[in-house]
């Protein structure tokens, strides 16, 4: 992975990948695999977007419009099948953890969230004002940290006017619906 990347992003990768391993010591998840996905969410990354077009032809991937326009992307469902291709792994759990950590998805799987929200954690990131507080509420429960983050993330989508893709909006949709339905139940 260090041969994939420079030394910032490795930076990033090495932090998901101890990040995701203290979440899933919290939560009672398969550290190995949490490890894995950590280590390998981002292998894509930095293939030129036209190779990594390419490279979704050679392996039979589909790229939906969203993500032609927007190519940056593609590099979760591409790290996805590098993942299995290029660097053996075989855990499915693991293969859409990273497949699903750019956008989320409407009811992720605990390794899923792990990842997803380990990519956004990790202490590399400085640039959410918000972060201590979704650091330590990680710790506690994933849904409602799925749900900061996601309402974070399409807040800052919608003040750089930029698009958002569907997979996004409906995966806030359910972590707010959850969110709401907690709020009630303690009320
Ligand atoms: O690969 P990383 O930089 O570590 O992080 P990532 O794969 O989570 O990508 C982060 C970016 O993805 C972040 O700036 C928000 C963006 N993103 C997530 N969902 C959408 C999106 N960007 C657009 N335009 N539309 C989306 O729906
Ligand atoms: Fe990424
Ligand atoms: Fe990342």
């Amino acid at each position: 992975m260090q041969k994939a990347m420079d030394g910032k992003r490795y930076l990033h990768t090495a932090g998901v990948r101890y990040t995701a391993a203290a979440l899933a010591m919290a939560h009672g998840s398969d550290l190995a695999a949490a490890q894995t996905a950590g280590l390998l969410h981002d292998c894509a990354k930095q293939i030129p977007d036209d190779e990594k077009i390419k490279l979704c032809k050679k392996y039979h991937v589909d790229v939906p419009a969203f993500e032609r326009e927007h190519p940056f992307l593609i590099h979760a469902r591409l790290g996805a099948v590098l993942a299995k291709e290029k660097y053996g792994v075989t855990d499915p759990a693991v293969l859409s953890a990273i497949r699903w950590h750019t956008t989320g998805r409407a009811g992720m799987t605990q390794l899923e969230q792990i990842i997803f929200i380990a990519d956004y954690i990790e202490p590399g990131r400085n640039k959410v004002a918000e972060l201590p507080y979704f650091r330590r509420i990680a710790f506690e429960d994933l849904d409602e940290t799925c749900y900061l983050i996601l309402q974070n993330m399409l807040a800052y989508l919608d003040s750089k006017e930029d698009d958002i893709d569907e997979t996004t909006r409906f995966a806030y949709d359910y972590y707010r619906t959850l969110h709401e339905k907690a709020a009630g139940a303690d009320a």
